[in-house]
């Protein structure tokens, strides 16, 4: 079948291994991933795109799964040296390998290549298996209201303060006017599935369906679109998808992510969703959003284990609902 996943960072990369996996077993076409912007920033210079890294550094197998950013062995030289001079963040760490990303990303940027084409430059150094799109290639970073007003940037309210300071909304300044990447809007109306990997719903999926175009993309689809929970068991698996769920007005369980996403039959975007072992009782609610339950083991514990969840989800989207 023909595959596009929506993804974010960590989530979303270990699920688009098993994506690969899946695929490569089944002898089909590459999937295409859209990846979240919204988490990029500009820092002492250069351009980061942490979740876009996260998909490229994985699919090549050179990040660092200990940390879950970042390169596998990097090392710090120039962050201590950035450090010595005040600049960039104290608390956010650029490794020297990382670096070496940015520079060249921020440099064909400077040069007029537009984000998608530099992805496409970087996924030409590694065979990734699979062709990683940015959902836009604007600049529409995450930006955090806090209950006062104050706003700071998603990796500042992350990264500094460990999402402790309670957050009134997020959003992403530009979306609005925003376009999606060349080829986005395509391969959804291509695909036989549509997967959206268990990443944040708010900061990392979020954004991917604000982007004007892509959800009515999702609703017209003619093939069949499946989530995957990223909330085992009532809880996140790491990270601060709960704290933002909270701040939007939605539970921390799987049947309350796959309403808020809604059925394509209720002006939503999914025809079936995946829940844990641990949260089957939740099936009837979601059956009651008019979205098909399918429950299956979640833990995305290695590549095989992701993909099975993605032979599960692939079946529940070609057996038909
Ligand atoms: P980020 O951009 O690095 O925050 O990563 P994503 O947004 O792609 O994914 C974060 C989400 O992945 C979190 O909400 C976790 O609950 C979820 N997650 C992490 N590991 C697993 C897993 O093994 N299984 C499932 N179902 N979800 C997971
Ligand atoms: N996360 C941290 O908690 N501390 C850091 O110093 C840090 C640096 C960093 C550098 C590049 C990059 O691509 C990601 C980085 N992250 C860091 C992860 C990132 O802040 C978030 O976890 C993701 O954006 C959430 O998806
Ligand atoms: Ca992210």
């Amino acid at each position: 079948p023909r595959v596009v996943v929506l993804a974010g960072g960590v989530g979303g990369s270990k699920f688009t291994l098993g994506v690969r996996e899946a695929l490569k077993r089944r002898g089909a076409p590459e999937a295409t991933v859209v990846a979240n912007t919204g988490d990029d920033l500009w820092l002492s210079g250069v351009r980061l795109q942490p979740d876009v890294d996260s998909l490229v550094y994985a699919l090549a197998g050179v990040n660092d799964t200990q940390r879950g950013w970042g390169r596998v062995g990097d090392t710090e030289r120039v962050n201590h040296e950035l450090q010595e001079w005040g600049a960039g963040w104290p608390w956010f760490t650029l490794g020297d390998l990382d670096l070496g990303t940015h520079l060249a990303r921020t440099g064909w940027l400077r040069e007029g290549s537009t984000p998608a084409q530099v992805i496409e430059r970087m996924s030409q150094r590694w065979q990734l298996g699979v062709r990683v799109l940015p959902m836009t290639n604007a600049e529409v970073d995450t930006h955090v209201v806090l209950r006062d007003g104050a706003v700071l940037h998603f990796q500042e309210w992350w990264t500094r303060h460990r999402a402790a300071l309670e957050p009134a909304a997020f959003q992403n300044p530009g979306i609005a006017e925003a376009r999606p990447a060349p080829g986005v809007l395509e391969a959804i109306a291509a695909a036989d599935v549509v997967l959206i990997a268990p990443s944040n719903p708010v900061v990392s999926i979020g954004p991917i369906l604000a982007v004007p175009g892509i959800r009515d993309a999702l609703r017209s689809a003619p093939g069949a679109v499946v989530g995957v929970s990223p909330i085992i068991g009532g809880r996140v698996v790491r990270g601060m998808a709960d704290v933002c769920l909270t701040a939007i007005g939605v539970d921390t369980s799987a049947a309350a992510v796959a309403a808020h996403y809604g059925a394509r039959t209720h002006d939503g975007i999914l025809d079936a969703w995946l829940l844990a072992e641990e949260d089957g009782s939740e099936s009837g609610a979601v059956s009651e959003c008019g979205i098909r339950p399918v429950v299956a083991p979640l833990w995305m514990t290695d590549a095989a284990a992701s993909a099975a969840i993605v032979d599960a989800a692939l079946d529940a989207a070609l057996d038909g609902a």
